[in-house]
C-alpha cells in the first residue's frame, strides 16, 4: 500500500471502529501551544493540578518526546452525545450530571477502539512502534485534533467541530508512519460571547481562557477538599462536571448525536439524580462502589460526590430536604462532607428565616 492508500485505509478502519472524526497531523512541535501552556501557568490560570508544571508543559508540546522518530499523529474523535428524554418530576429535587460521563469511562473505551485500530494497522504494515494517548496531558490533545482538522477552539476552549458541535472526546495515535496529512481546522465564534456570559463562576475569563480552579469542572471532580464557599452558590446543581458553556453554544444546538451505546447512562434517571435518593445511596462505601464501578463518577470518590450533593441541595434550598441533610450530617465523619452539610443546612435556614420575614 503507498501512504495515500494507507491513510484512507485507516480512516475507514477509525470509522468502522466506532470514531465519528479521524484525521492526521504531521508530528512536529506545538510551539504556539508551549507558549500558551506555559502563559498560562505563568498567569496561575491552570492552579489546583499539582502535576500541569512548566516541565509537563514542555514535554507535551513535542510530539518526539513520546516517540522518538514519530511522523504522524491520527487524531481520533467520538461523540457522546445523546439523544435524551425528558425527565419526569421525580419529586425531590434533582442534580446534574455532565453530559461526557454519562455512560461508562471514556478513556477505557477509546484505549480499546484504539488498540483495536492499531492492531490493524500493525497487520498490514508491519509498524511495531506507536502511543496511544487520551486524556493523559502528556500531549494537548486538542491542539492536536485541531492541526489535524477535527474542530477549531471555541471561546468557552472546547473543540467545536461543526456537525458534531463540542460534544465530542479527542484521543490521538502517535506512529512512526509516513501518511498524507489533513488541513488544519479553521472555524469562528464569531461575535457570540453566550458562554462567556452564561459562565456562572466567570471561570471564562477571556475568550479562550478558562480559569481552572474556578470552573465547575474542576471544584466537582478534581478539587480535593473543601470547595471556596464564594464559588459554591455559581454551581447550581451540577454535582459531576458541567456543560453549561457547552448547552449554550449554537454549534451544539444543531449537533448531531452520536448515540453510541457505550455512552449512553444505564438509567436515564442518573442523569438528573434525585439528589436525596443519593445522598442516602452514597451513605456506604460497598453501595457507591457496586453503583459507579466503571464510571467516570467514581473519580471523586464517595466523600466528593457527598460534598457535591450538599452543594447542590444548599443551592436548592427546598425546606422539605432539612431533616433528611440533618439525618446525614449525625452519622457524616468525613470533616470535609460535614462542613458542606452544615453549609447546606445554613442555606436553608437562612432562606426560611427571609421567607418568613416576607410574610
Ligand atoms: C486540564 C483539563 C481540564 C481542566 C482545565 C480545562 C481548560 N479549559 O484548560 C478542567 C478540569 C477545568 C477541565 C474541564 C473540562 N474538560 Co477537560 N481536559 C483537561 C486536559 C487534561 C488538559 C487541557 C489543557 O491542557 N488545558 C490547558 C489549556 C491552556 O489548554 P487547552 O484548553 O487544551 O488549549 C490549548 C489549545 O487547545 C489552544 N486553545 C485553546 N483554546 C483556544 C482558543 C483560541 C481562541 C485559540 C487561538 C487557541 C486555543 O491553546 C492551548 C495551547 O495550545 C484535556 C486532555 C488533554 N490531555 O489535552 C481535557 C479535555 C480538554 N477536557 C475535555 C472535556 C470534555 C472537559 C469538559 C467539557 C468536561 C465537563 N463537562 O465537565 C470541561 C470543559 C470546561 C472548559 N470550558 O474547558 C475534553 C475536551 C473535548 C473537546 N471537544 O474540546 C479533553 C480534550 C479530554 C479529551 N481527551 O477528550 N478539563
Ligand atoms: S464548564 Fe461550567 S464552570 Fe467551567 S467554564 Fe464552562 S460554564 Fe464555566
Ligand atoms: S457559545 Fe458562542 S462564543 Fe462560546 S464557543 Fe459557542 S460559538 Fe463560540
Amino acid at each position: 500500500m503507498d501512504n495515500l492508500e494507507l491513510t484512507s485505509y485507516i480512516k475507514e478502519e477509525a470509522r468502522a471502529l466506532g470514531f465519528d472524526l479521524v484525521g492526521i497531523a504531521p508530528a512536529g512541535p506545538f510551539e504556539e501551544t508551549e507558549a500558551r501552556l506555559l502563559e498560562h501557568i505563568e498567569q496561575g490560570r491552570i492552579a489546583g493540578l499539582a502535576w500541569f508544571t512548566k516541565e509537563r508543559a514542555t514535554f507535551a508540546s513535542d510530539p518526539a518526546n513520546l516517540l522518538p522518530g514519530v511522523r504522524s499523529i491520527i487524531s481520533l474523535g467520538i461523540s457522546y452525545l445523546q439523544d435524551s428524554p425528558d425527565l419526569a418530576d421525580s419529586g425531590n429535587p434533582r442534580g446534574r450530571v455532565a453530559r461526557y460521563a454519562w455512560g461508562q469511562d471514556y478513556h477505557e473505551v477509546l484505549k480499546a477502539k484504539m488498540q483495536a485500530l492499531f492492531d490493524k494497522i500493525k497487520t498490514c504494515t508491519g509498524a511495531e512502534e506507536a502511543r496511544l494517548l487520551v486524556d493523559t496531558a502528556r500531549i494537548v490533545d486538542r491542539a492536536v485534533a485541531q492541526r489535524a482538522g477535527l474542530g477549531f477552539f471555541g471561546k468557552n476552549t472546547n473543540l467545536i467541530n461543526k456537525k458534531l458541535g463540542s460534544y465530542f472526546f479527542v484521543a490521538e495515535i502517535l506512529t512512526d508512519l509516513e501518511l498524507e496529512y489533513d488541513a488544519p481546522a479553521h472555524g469562528t465564534c464569531g461575535r457570540c460571547t453566550r458562554c462567556i456570559d452564561a459562565c456562572p463562576t466567570e471561570a471564562i475569563i477571556a475568550p479562550g481562557t478558562v480559569y481552572n480552579d474556578r470552573c465547575i469542572s474542576f471544584l466537582t471532580i478534581e478539587l480535593k477538599g473543601s470547595i471556596p464557599p464564594e464559588l459554591r452558590p455559581g454551581m447550581g446543581e451540577w454535582i459531576f462536571g458541567c456543560d453549561i458553556c457547552q448547552e449554550v453554544c449554537p454549534y451544539n444546538k444543531k449537533a448531531t448525536p452520536g448515540n453510541h451505546a457505550e455512552f449512553a447512562p444505564a438509567d436515564f434517571e442518573d442523569t438528573a439524580p434525585d439528589l436525596l435518593g443519593w445522598l442516602r445511596l452514597t451513605e456506604q462505601e460497598e453501595t457507591f462502589r457496586q453503583k459507579f464501578r466503571g464510571t467516570p463518577l467514581s473519580r471523586p470518590k464517595r466523600a466528593g460526590l457527598r460534598r457535591n450533593i450538599a452543594v447542590a441541595l444548599g443551592n436548592r434550598a427546598e425546606p422539605s430536604t432539612l431533616p433528611d441533610l440533618q439525618e446525614a450530617l449525625e452519622n457524616e465523619t468525613d470533616p470535609v462532607v460535614r462542613e458542606h452539610l452544615e453549609w447546606a443546612i445554613s442555606r436553608l435556614n437562612s432562606r426560611q428565616r427571609a421567607e418568613g420575614r416576607g410574610q
